[in-house]
């Protein structure tokens, strides 16, 4: 993985969904929430390229950064979120119910907490297989405090199963920030080290480093010692979903939303490599340009696209 390519797959994002947001803020026409990850595309990239293509995972409502970054098809994605019938889940799920299984992105749910167990059955079943594969889930400071998320932890370490358990730690449930929910002095990493995994809190803004821990955590789970833990503290640009920037009606003051701005993952890579790689300034300007033409010729290949039959609608829709 050269370092070039992490920055790119950040790039890549965040005008897929930069781009995203302005059509779906000016058409109308994506008739499905959207939650952005706008600022937080470090974290997705920088696990996802410790992974394999055959490794699988799993996300919450917040996945197209995640499904993106494992290699998920664009064109299926933005189809879906116009709930066309070319779409990664044939129109039925909108944009928190992605799935691209030849890429290695399982599922993901809106019910919090949901797919850090279905992750731990997943990667139950390479276990019980004898596969060499890992399973991720990734899923927010809020879902740690569902029942679930206790409770696949326990059952992960207790039989030593490979799945990386990713928090993409950005502070906020909605508009309720974590120090009004959770105990002080305690942790959601510190938490999960109570299980008995390995857990490491990471600068989640930064590309590199999370993508160094995640090798690290990877190779855990594939060498058999059982799971492993990251906490990646980052910070969602946008409102909770939408895509409205947010100051001052949700508890979070401009102040705070600017701080984190200053530290957008994708600056502070670029800053890094220009040292060894003056031309990455250059490349930025050029990927940019790149992908947002890939994102509109995906918006229109939606948009030609048909609807779901209404005869059809229930095709699929419990299948497996
Ligand atoms: C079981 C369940 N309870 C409540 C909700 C409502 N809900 C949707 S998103 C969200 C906040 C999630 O916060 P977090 O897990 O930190 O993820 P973030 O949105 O910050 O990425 C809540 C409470 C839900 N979808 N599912």
């Amino acid at each position: 993985m050269t370092r070039r390519r992490l920055v790119r797959d950040m790039v890549r994002i965040r005008c897929v969904e930069e781009e995203l947001g302005d059509v779906y803020r000016d058409e109308q026409e994506m008739r499905t929430p959207v939650h952005f990850s706008i600022g937080q595309e470090a974290t997705a990239v920088g696990v996802c390229a410790a992974l394999r293509r055959t490794d699988v995972i799993y996300g919450g409502h917040r996945c197209h950064a995640q499904y993106l970054a494992k290699g998920g098809d664009l064109t299926a994605m933005v189809a879906e979120l116009y709930g066309k019938q070319s779409g990664c889940a044939a129109g039925r799920g909108g944009s928190v119910h992605l799935v691209d299984r030849a890429a290695g992105f399982g599922a993901s749910s809106a019910i919090l907490g949901e797919m850090i167990s279905v992750a731990v059955g997943a990667a139950w079943s390479f276990a019980l297989r004898g596969e060499p594969r890992v399973a991720a889930t990734f899923f927010g400071d809020g879902a740690s405090e569902e029942g679930v998320f206790h409770e696949s932890l326990n059952f992960a370490a207790l039989h030593r199963l490979p799945v990386v358990f990713v928090c993409e730690n950005n502070q906020y449930s909605l508009s309720s920030p974590q120090a009004a929910r959770q105990p002080a002095g305690t942790s959601i990493s510190g938490r999960a080290r109570g299980y008995g995994m390995p857990a490491r809190r990471v600068d989640g803004n930064d590309v590199f480093a999370v993508f160094e821990a995640a090798e690290e955590a990877v190779r855990h789970c594939r060498q058999g010692n059982g799971p492993y833990f990251l906490e990646l503290d980052t910070y969602r640009w946008r409102e909770h979903v939408g895509p409205h920037w947010d100051y001052d009606v949700s508890g979070r003051s401009k102040a705070d939303v600017d701080s984190w701005v200053a530290r957008c993952p994708i600056r502070r890579a670029v800053e890094t490599l220009s040292d060894t790689d003056p031309g990455i300034t250059e490349q930025l300007a050029v990927w940019q340009r790149e992908f947002r033409a890939e994102l509109h010729e995906a918006v229109a290949a939606a948009r030609s696209s048909p609807f779901p039959a209404v005869a059809d609608l229930l095709t699929g829709v419990y299948e497996s």
